[in-house]
Order: C-alpha cells, then structure tokens, then sequence
C-alpha cells in the first residue's frame, strides 16, 4: 500500500515532517491482526496521568528539548517554531510555563532542536533550519550570535548530537529527508567544527542514531532511508571504517528509531514507527539476525517513539506519539507482555516528546510539543498499585 504523502513533500521541497504531519490519511488498516495480543496484566499496577497544557506564544512547535542549566532547580523548556523559526526558553513553575526570554529567531522554519555540551555543561541549543540548510549553535546562558554551521544546498530535518569519533567531545550530525545525509561536523576541541564525510551518502533519510549498536567500544550508525526503503546498521571496525548491513527492508515511511534492550538480554534491539503503519515494529537481535516483532497499537499511525522506564523498574518501556490521532500512548513492557496504557486526553497533532525522571521522588514527565493551538503538554505520570 503507497501513499502520496512523501511525494507531496518532495515537490513542494517542504519537510517531511511538515509534510507528513499535516495531511491526515489513515491507511494500513490491514495490519491490525497481525498485531501482538496485548495481556491485560501488569507489573506496574495502575497508570495514571495528569495532563498540563500550556498555552505559549508560539504556534505550530515542531521540536522541544529539556534543559536545567540555569541551576534554579527548575525544567527549563526549549521550544522550536517551524512557521515564524522562533527559538525560545521557558521555565515550568507551579503556576504554568513562564517565557525566560528568546534564543533566537530564524528566517524560516525550525524542524529540531538539540541540546549540547561545550566546556562540561549542557549550554547549547543547535539548531537546523529547513530552508537553507544551516545548524545554528545557540549558547543558553548569554545572548549572543549563533554560530552557524553550512550542511550543503538541502534543508536539514534532524539533528544528532553525538561522539562520533571518540574523542569524548559532542559532534553534530545533519539529517536531510529533501537532499542527502553525507557529512557530519566533528567537534575541533577549540569551539570550532569541521565539516567531514560520513561513510554513507543516503536519500530521504527520516531518523538516525550514533549509537554501539554490537557494544564493542565504538559508535556505529543506524539510519532509515526512506528512498532506499531501509533501515541500515553501519557498523564501525574501530578505525573509523563502516560496514553498511540492510537490517530491515521494504518498509515505508518510518518516521523514528529508538534503541532499546527490550527483551533485557544484554543485545541492544530496535523499536521504530512508521506513518503507514499503527504497529510497533520490534527487532529483536539473535545470534543470527533479528526475531521480528509487531505491536499492535489502536492508533492509525505513528510518528515519535522514546524509551524510558515506567516505574524506574529497570525493564524499560516505550512512549509513542500519533500525529493523526492526537494521541500518546505508553507500551509497558511488563514481565507478562507488553502493554498497552492510553491517556484519555486528546493531545493535539503531538511532534516531539521528551521524558524527565525525578529518581528523587520517583517521577516521571513527559513533555509534549503540538503542531496546534500554540500547546505544550506537561504529562505527570502516577503510578498507584
Ligand atoms: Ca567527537
Ligand atoms: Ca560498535
Ligand atoms: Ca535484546
Ligand atoms: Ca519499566
């Protein structure tokens, strides 16, 4: 089953992300029975949810990061405007979300925001812009220019933050869905960048991770083309050299990946969603390959997956997000199954979500951005037995 949907964003040169969230087709309907049963036990008893929505300045938010580099014992909430390219910084207190001041505004449309440390703390805000394919490097603590990193003639439409080459300092890595994903930007140690080749050169790229996938001391890539219809690993040899292995093919639309050791047998696995598609996809390493998994979801599509740990119970579980159904849900991965827990409150057309535990008390939030209404979601996960 095709949909148009890439094609739409392909000839208007708009984001992908834009693209595809704004137009609404439910497809994929077929797959449902192929779903997992879900089992009606859990090992975390009841959940419940509280949510805030917090009415901003901002309309149509397409990213958030969460920082607490001002030292007030506060969350400070970062929040990216894809239609006035507003950058600005909030502070969650118990009376609501209260502006701190604006980072920056850019002349375009703003697709992610990451968050980066530079001289030991997380004091940075980079930034990709849609249109003429920049990263901005904002600093969070002084107003001042951004500096500004050239990618190449595509817009950006994500960006990682991650140790590539090892050096233990932060390099950034440019995702294009409208061009190619070829160079990433390695960090010189004296607050400049260099821009270098990645060992792949990949069309319609939707999400990446920088992660060790195989676990043996160095950064390999994982990253979904959705013109080549795959998701590939690039596994490192610890000299900088990769190794491209298809690890899923045939698949269409997939919109993220998360990283995860699901089933807790010391393999990492991965979890990724697709706007075709309502299930869950779990690839669960073997020895040989990966046990393929699908889980069923009662939603239409999906468009955000994270990991985190329900109850700090130390089996972690997954949060999704559907655009077109206005809806987050959590996949408990309780001893028993996995479980699906929806939240009865409509959270409009969610775009990124970003998850704090408190292990003090236990807590966890979860962080919500809106394409609607100038919302953000503040979700205060309880757990009762
Ligand atoms: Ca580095
Ligand atoms: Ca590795
Ligand atoms: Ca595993
Ligand atoms: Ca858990």
């Amino acid at each position: 089953m095709k949909t148009n949907l890439l094609n739409i964003g392909r000839s208007t040169g708009r984001l992908y992300s834009h693209a595809l969230l704004s137009i609404a087709i439910i497809i994929g309907m077929g797959l449902s029975g192929n779903g997992e049963k879900l089992p009606s036990k859990t090992s975390v008893g009841k959940v419940s949810w509280n949510v805030n929505a917090y009415k901003i300045k901002s309309q149509s938010v397409l990213t958030l990061a969460l920082a607490n580099t001002l030292g007030t014992g506060k969350t400070q909430i970062l929040t990216g405007c894809y239609s006035s390219g507003k950058i600005s910084l909030y502070e969650q207190t118990s009376k609501g979300l209260n502006e701190l001041r604006s980072i920056g505004k850019i002349d375009g449309s703003i697709t992610d925001i990451k968050l980066m440390s530079m001289g030991g703390s997380l004091n940075k805000a980079v930034v990709s812009h849609e249109e003429k394919g920049t990263l901005r490097i904002y600093d969070l603590k002084r107003d001042m220019p951004p500096m500004v990193l050239f990618h190449g003639p595509h817009g950006i439409n994500k960006v990682e933050i991650a140790d590539i080459d090892g050096d233990g300092l932060a390099d950034i890595i440019p995702i294009s869905y409208t061009g190619e994903t070829n160079v990433w930007f390695q960090n010189d140690r004296h607050n400049g960048f260099m821009k270098r080749h990645l060992p792949s050169s990949k069309k319609a790229v939707s999400s990446m991770k920088v992660v060790d996938f195989d676990q043996d001391g160095d950064e390999d890539i994982l990253m979904a083309s959705d013109h080549d219809k795959m998701i590939s690993l690039f596994s490192n040899d610890g000299f900088g050299n990769f190794v491209e292995l298809a690890i899923e093919d045939g698949i269409e639309g997939v919109l993220d990946i998360a990283v995860v050791d699901m089933n807790m047998d010391g393999a990492l696995d991965i979890a990724y969603v697709s706007h075709a598609e309502k299930t869950v996809q779990l690839l669960l390493k073997n020895e040989a390959g990966f046990d393929r998994k699908r889980v069923s979801t009662k939603l239409h599509s999906l468009n955000n997956i994270r990991v985190f740990d329900l109850g700090n119970d130390g089996r972690p579980d997954l949060i999704i997000s559907s655009f077109d159904d206005n809806a987050i849900r959590l996949i408990e991965n309780a001893k028993g199954g996995l479980r699906e827990h929806q939240l009865q409150a409509d959270i409009l057309s969610p775009t990124d979500i970003e998850v704090k535990t408190d292990e003090k008390d236990n807590k966890t939030m979860i962080y919500v951005s809106s394409m609607a209404k100038n919302r953000v979601y503040a979700i205060d996960l309880e757990i009762t037995d």
